[in-house]
């Protein structure tokens, strides 16, 4: 067979072969067998040396255009399975309708959250800013700028969580009075939730981390008058209905004279239970008239100003609210306990 038959001869073969390779490696070693380093179509120009003259150029001219040719087939023949593979992905892909309509289960808001919101609502309507305070403090802001000096005896009411930098998770929401003086001067009218972190043993109504709700409110001949009156407007506002409510002396270094304001136990109708620990009351909202010490670390003078400041139990007043009997329930994440109290 002279070179011009075996060229043709390698042009019908590598047809064949093309035809009958299904898959990129089939295509592979077909590459390797006619255009790799010892392909069919390399020896073919390996053996143009032996030829010389005319028929040499003639010959080179048919070897290249067969190697152009199987190069193109092959790239073609890549580019036709890539296009085949990507049309089965598709084919086999999951089909779904993006625009029906998702079944989940709706959330709702904590109960805490729903009562806070309230309580804001009702204060900002009287006037009242809402400030937010951060929950780590120092023993500054905690204790000592609301007139519980180091070594003070109330310190114990309120063991917390030290830092290794000397701050603390912050016991009271009572923390952030100074900065808001400071922040406001006189006259100012606040309220300030936020989270509170004691070291207690729990029980039915204690918790080491749960939310209290301050507030203050300071200008010229504020009196108890104005205080009782903010705390009955709150408290018929958020259980939509009389409920009783009793004040006594309470001591609060920051506070003179100083009260706690216990509502009746709305779990027991005030027979006495494990939440109110069977007296029938449970305390709520301490309060009184700002202490004079107190206006004055706040940059406040005490005899232009009075005022009155409270710090209302606002886990507690959710567990009323609700007839929530555990408060262990409301940090627990329980979505069983939590779902029953559903709100928008
Ligand atoms: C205080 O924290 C004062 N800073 C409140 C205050 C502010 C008095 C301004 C006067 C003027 P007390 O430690 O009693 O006070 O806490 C206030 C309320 O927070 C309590 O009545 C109670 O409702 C709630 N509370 C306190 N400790 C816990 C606890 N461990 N778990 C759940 N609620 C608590």
């Amino acid at each position: 067979m002279d070179m011009k038959e075996k060229i043709e001869a390698l042009k019908a073969r590598f047809n064949a072969d093309l035809e009958a390779a299904k898959n990129s490696d089939a295509l592979e070693k077909l590459r390797v067998a006619y255009l790799g380093k010892k392909g069919s179509v390399t020896e073919l120009l390996k053996g143009l040396k032996d030829v010389s003259g005319e028929e040499k150029r003639e010959l080179g001219q048919h070897i290249n255009s067969l190697k152009k040719q199987v190069e193109e087939q092959l790239a073609g023949q890549v580019e036709k399975l890539k296009a085949a593979e990507q049309d089965r992905l598709i084919a086999s892909a999951e089909q779904y309708d993006v625009s029906l309509p998702i079944a989940a289960p709706q959330g709702s808001y904590h109960p805490i959250t729903v009562v806070q919101r309230q309580l804001e609502e009702i204060f900002s309507s009287m006037g009242f800013t809402i400030e937010d305070y951060p929950e780590i403090v120092t023993d500054y802001e905690c204790f000592e700028a609301v007139n519980v000096p180091k070594d003070h005896p109330a310190r114990d009411m309120q063991d917390t969580f030290w830092l290794d930098n000397g701050q603390l998770l912050k016991t009271q929401t009572s923390a952030a009075q100074n900065a808001i003086m400071r922040k406001y001067g006189a006259p100012l009218r606040a309220i300030f939730p936020g989270r509170c972190f004691r070291n207690e043993a729990t029980d039915a109504s204690h918790e080491n981390t749960f939310f209290q709700m301050e507030g203050m409110m300071i200008d010229k001949n504020i009196s108890i008058s104005n205080l009782i009156y903010f705390m009955k407007t709150m408290l018929s506002e958020v259980f939509e209905r009389d409920i009783q409510v009793r004040l006594r002396p309470g001591f609060f270094p920051f506070v003179e004279p100083g009260f706690e304001l216990d509502i009746s136990c709305l779990i027991c109708g005030g027979e006495g239970c494990p939440t109110c620990k069977h007296s029938g009351w449970l305390e709520l909202c301490p309060c009184g008239m700002i202490h004079p010490n107190v206006l004055r670390e706040g940059g406040i003078d005490p005899d232009e100003y009075t005022g009155f400041a409270f710090g209302l139990g606002l886990t507690r007043l959710a567990m009323m609210k609700y007839g929530i009997k555990d408060i262990r329930d409301l940090n627990s994440g329980n979505l069983k306990a939590l779902s029953q109290f559903k709100h928008e």
